[in-house]
C-alpha cells in the first residue's frame, strides 16, 4: 500500500520518518513490523502453495530541502538489512522494495528513491518493484522493463493509474497500459513478473473497480500478444520507422473486441456488457444491507 504521509497518522511515524528515522525506537518498531509482514507472507506462501510477494514501501522524506540526505538512507539500508536477515524459502516469499520520486508533504526529499532501491535490490538479490505512479509524470514504466530484466530474473510491478503525481486510480485500457503489457510480451517476461493492481478509489463500487481493473490488465496483455511484435522489430531493425508507426496506429481500429469476447467465452466468464448488472444487484441485495 502507498499512503500519503500527511494522512499516515500512525503514532509510530515520527516527523514523516519510519525505517529511516534518527530515533532508534521508531526504526525498531518498523523493523519488527517488516519482519512480521514477511512472516505472514511466508505463511501465505506456504499454505497456498504460491509465492507471496512482500513489498516494502515507506513514506519517509522531508518537506523542505534537507541538510543530510545520506544519514536517513544509511538508516534505511541498515533497517532493510535487519528485516531481510530472516531467511525464508523463496518458493513461499518474494521480497521487493518500491521507490518513489516524491509525495505530498515530502516534496523535497524522498529517502527511498528509485536509485536507492534499484541498487539495494541488485546488491541483495531481491526484486525491485516499479509503481507506474511513482515516477515523474513524463517518465513511463514501460520503458524501464527491458533494462530491469536484462539484469534481474524477475520484476514486480504495481500497475496503477497516476493522476497528476500519484498512483491509486483504477487502471484504464489506455496507451501506457497497452505499452507496458506489450513490453512484457516483447521481453518474454510473462513468467517473470509479479503484476499487482490497486483499487483504492472508494468513490466507485469496490467490486466493479476490481473487475474493471483486472479485465483491463488482461485486455492489455491480450493486446500485447496480438501485436505483431516480430514483424515490427524487423521494420525497426531496417530503419523503417514509418511502417512501425503506420502498423501500430492501424492496429488500434482492428476488431480487438471480438478477440476479447472470444477469450471471455473460452474462459467461461461474462463478455463486456454482461457483468455489470450482477454487481448492481449484489449492491442492492447484499451490500446495502450491511
Ligand atoms: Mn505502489
Amino acid at each position: 500500500l502507498d499512503f500519503n504521509p500527511t494522512f499516515f497518522s500512525h503514532r509510530n511515524v515520527k516527523n514523516n520518518m519510519t525505517l529511516s528515522s534518527p530515533d532508534k525506537d521508531i526504526r525498531d518498531f518498523w523493523i519488527a513490523h517488516g519482519k512480521a509482514c514477511r512472516k505472514i507472507a511466508n505463511y501465505f506462501g506456504e499454505e497456498l502453495g504460491i509465492t507471496a510477494l512482500d513489498d516494502i514501501w515507506i513514506p519517509d522524506g522531508t518537506k523542505d530541502v534537507p541538510a543530510d540526505r545520506l544519514g536517513p538512507r544509511q538508516h534505511l539500508k541498515e533497517s532493510l538489512d535487519e528485516i531481510l536477515s530472516v531467511k525464508y524459502d523463496r518458493k513461499n516469499i518474494a521480497d521487493a522494495v518500491e521507490g518513489k520520486v516524491f509525495g505530498i508533504g515530502v516534496e523535497s526529499y524522498t529517502v527511498g528513491s528509485h536509485e536507492f532501491y534499484m541498487n539495494y535490490a541488485a546488491k541483495n538479490g531481491i526484486m525491485c518493484l516499479l509503481d507506474t505512479g511513482h515516477y515523474h509524470p513524463t517518465e513511463v514504466v514501460s520503458d524501464k522493463i527491458s533494462s530491469m530484466l536484462l539484469f534481474n530474473d524477475s520484476l514486480a510491478l504495481h500497475v496503477s493509474r497516476p493522476v497528476r503525481w500519484d498512483s491509486d486510480h483504477v487502471i484504464k485500457f489506455d496507451d501506457e497500459l497497452k505499452e507496458l503489457a506489450t513490453e512484457l510480451v516483447r521481453c518474454n517476461a510473462l513468467g517473470k513478473v509479479f503484476i499487482g493492481l490497486d483499487f483504492f478509489d472508494a468513490s466507485i463500487n469496490r467490486i466493479a473497480a476490481w473487475v474493471i481493473g483486472m479485465r483491463n490488465m488482461q485486455k492489455a496483455l491480450l493486446y500485447g500478444l496480438l501485436t505483431p511484435n516480430r514483424h515490427l522489430k524487423e521494420a525497426q531493425d531496417s530503419a523503417d520507422f514509418t511502417r512501425v508507426l503506420q502498423q501500430l496506429e492501424e492496429m488500434k481500429t482492428l476488431p480487438f473486441g471480438d478477440v476479447w469476447a472470444e477469450f471471455c467465452k473460452r474462459n467461461e466468464v461474462p463478455v463486456d456488457g454482461q457483468w455489470y448488472s450482477v454487481i448492481t444487484d449484489y449492491e442492492k441485495d447484499v451490500l446495502s444491507k450491511r
